[in-house]
């Protein structure tokens, strides 16, 4: 049985990703915070208690600030893969936390490197690396496009991304790095703007405030991503890969399509704050997959739309809701507005 180790797993990405290795037979580890409530919502439904029989899945405590916790992790788990997705992942949140930021996803990564070399162990590594790394660079982006990070949280994955390509050269290590464009779903973290958009139109009629509605993103669906991060550790030769869907849209439209959905005119419901604007911001995300299409043989499955749909059905069944009876009452609105 192939084992996996990991980091970020309470995470969106890390979530579907223990779902699939689990579903193709893995033993998987996975490192969690410590924090003073439960932060394991995302996989309470694959936990198994340690003391049952036929436990595929252990979590273990771990911080990628804390390299001796994870050159013990690697050390004693022996993984035949290592998936790092833990990362202060917010863009925004990264000019207010520079500092922790290059610690977590810069340092961070040096620190599993180091764990894995001084370790000796055979072992393949999927560094998390992102499109924020094009940062102002001409759309569309492929592996040849150049790097020009526009927020400490790009400058962070980038020193990662040129990290994990020395030690694949310097040491013939199996390391690479999975430049994915954005990915969404139900388990997005709620401050990212997607998330932020559908829950807004769950609730109704609490409107909605939002910063750049004129940035362009190539959203496509969390559960095809993670498909891409497995293929890429089982080609013959470590390679970087472009991850995304090729089809882009600004956030307005998003906005709209989301609100469309319950029969709402976007416009009415959202306004700008401009605090939500990010000091450099990235304006036009665009991938170009050709490289994964040709070498990884991956295509996203689910549309925009289909995304979309799904998002707002989660969160409306959270308030007890479903499309039907939101659409209902936003008719309802609209009668008496
Ligand atoms: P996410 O939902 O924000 O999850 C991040 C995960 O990292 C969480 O499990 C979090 O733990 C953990 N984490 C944060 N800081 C940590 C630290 N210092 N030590 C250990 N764990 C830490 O992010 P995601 O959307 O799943 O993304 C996964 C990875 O892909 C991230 O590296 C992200 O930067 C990258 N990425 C994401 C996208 C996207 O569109 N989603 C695109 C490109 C790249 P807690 O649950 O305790 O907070
Ligand atoms: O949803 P966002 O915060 O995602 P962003 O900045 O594109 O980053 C995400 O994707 C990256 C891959 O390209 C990942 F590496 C990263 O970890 C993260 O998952 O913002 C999307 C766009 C931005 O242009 C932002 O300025 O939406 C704009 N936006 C407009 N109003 C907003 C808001 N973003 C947020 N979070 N909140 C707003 O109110």
């Amino acid at each position: 049985m192939p084992t996996a180790l990991v980091t970020g797993i309470t995470g969106q990405d890390g979530s579907y990703l223990a779902e699939l290795l689990l579903s193709k037979g893995y033993e998987v580890h996975g490192v969690i915070r410590r924090a003073s409530s439960f932060n394991t919502g995302r996989i309470d439904h694959i936990y198994q208690d340690p003391h049952e029989q036929d436990v595929h899945l252990r979590l273990h405590y771990g911080d990628m600030t804390d390299g001796s916790q994870i050159a013990r992790l690697i050390r004693t788990i022996n993984p035949d893969e290592i998936y790092n997705l833990a990362a202060q992942s917010h863009v925004a949140v990264s000019f207010q936390q520079p500092e922790y930021t290059g610690d977590a996803d810069g340092l961070g990564v040096v620190r599993l490197l180091e764990a894995i070399r001084e370790s000796g162990i055979d072992t393949r590594l999927y560094q998390a690396g992102t499109s924020e790394m094009f940062g102002s660079a001409p759309p569309p982006q492929n592996e040849d496009s150049p790097f020009l990070p526009r927020s400490p949280y790009a400058a962070a994955k980038l020193y990662a991304y040129h990290l994990v390509r020395n030690y694949r050269e310097a040491y013939d290590m199996f390391a690479v790095t999975g430049i994915l464009f954005n990915h969404e779903g139900p388990r997005r973290g709620e401050t990212f703007v997607t998330r932020k958009i559908t829950r807004a139109v769950a609730h109704i009629v609490a409107g909605i405030y939002l910063g750049n509605l004129d940035a362009i993103r190539d959203w496509g669906h969390a559960e095809d991503f993670v498909q891409a991060m497995w293929l890429m550790l089982q080609q013959d030769e470590p390679r970087d890969f472009v991850v995304g869907t090729g089809e882009t849209h600004t956030v307005r439209e998003f906005a709209a399509a989301a609100f469309d959905r319950v029969g709402l005119n976007w416009e009415d419901w959202v306004h700008i704050d401009p605090s939500y604007y990010r000091p450099t911001e990235v304006e036009h995300l665009h991938a170009d997959p050709t490289r994964a299409r040709e070498e990884l043989g991956w295509r996203p499955e689910h549309t925009f739309d289909d995304l979309v749909t799904e998002m707002i059905e989660h969160d409306l069944s959270l308030l007890g809701l479903d499309l039907d009876m939101a659409s209902a009452r936003a008719a309802e609105l609209r009668r008496v507005s």
